[in-house]
């Protein structure tokens, strides 16, 4: 069985019914494990502001390591099931969310071709707003544009390299504006 490592990030910026968003998330990590699922890394939590700027509250994010021998398909499944069980409707985008669990990485893998992947990830940010992709597209289009998620991988997955780019998490890291990597503030 092949087992392959997977970077999920979580966000929550609305109560759900296990509570408020610290509580959210660590309710969602404890339901992501199970037999072919296993959390072997989690980062900090962090307070970060929503995006775009003036969405609502606040969130608290985190992002985690796991290995894992279901597909990408079934992960993403499973993870809706979770963001479900925890309140999760899915309306307006970019509104407040009890829980938002994201594939971002998986392995080295380009899905679901490098052209597309491409296409996707070349949007600007208005089309990026605009259109959602109907299937899985990975590593996260958005990875390298996105604080909320790089800080936090940086504390468990500094070293994995974007499969397209070949920039590691440090890398797309130190490029963003030193502004959008100080307002994501660890919790503890
Ligand atoms: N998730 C979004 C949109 N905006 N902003 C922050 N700070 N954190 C998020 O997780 C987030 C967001 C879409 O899922
Ligand atoms: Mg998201
Ligand atoms: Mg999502």
């Amino acid at each position: 069985m092949t087992v392959t490592n997977a970077l999920i990030a979580a966000g929550s910026n609305a109560t759900s019914p296990a509570g408020h968003p610290n509580v959210t998330i660590l309710s969602a990590l404890s339901a992501l494990n199970h037999d072919s699922f296993a959390i072997v890394a989690k980062s900090r939590l962090f307070e970060t502001p929503a995006f775009p700027q003036g969405a609502g509250p606040d969130f608290v994010n985190t992002a985690v390591l796991a290995e894992t021998t279901m597909s990408p398909e079934a992960v993403l499944a499973h993870l809706h099931a979770v963001e479900a069980a925890h309140g999760r409707v899915r309306n307006k985008r970019w509104g407040p969310r009890t829980l938002d669990l994201d594939l971002i990485g998986w392995g080295d893998a380009v899905r679901p071709d490098r052209p597309t992947w491409r296409r996707w990830a070349g949007l600007s940010a208005v089309s990026a707003a605009r259109e959602t992709p109907q299937e899985l597209i990975l590593p996260h289009p958005r990875l390298a544009e996105r604080a909320f998620v790089l800080v936090p991988l940086l504390d468990i997955a500094p070293d994995w390299t974007h499969p397209v780019t070949g920039l590691s998490v440090a890398q797309m890291a130190a490029a963003l504006p030193q502004k959008a990597r100080d307002e994501i503030k660890p919790l503890s």
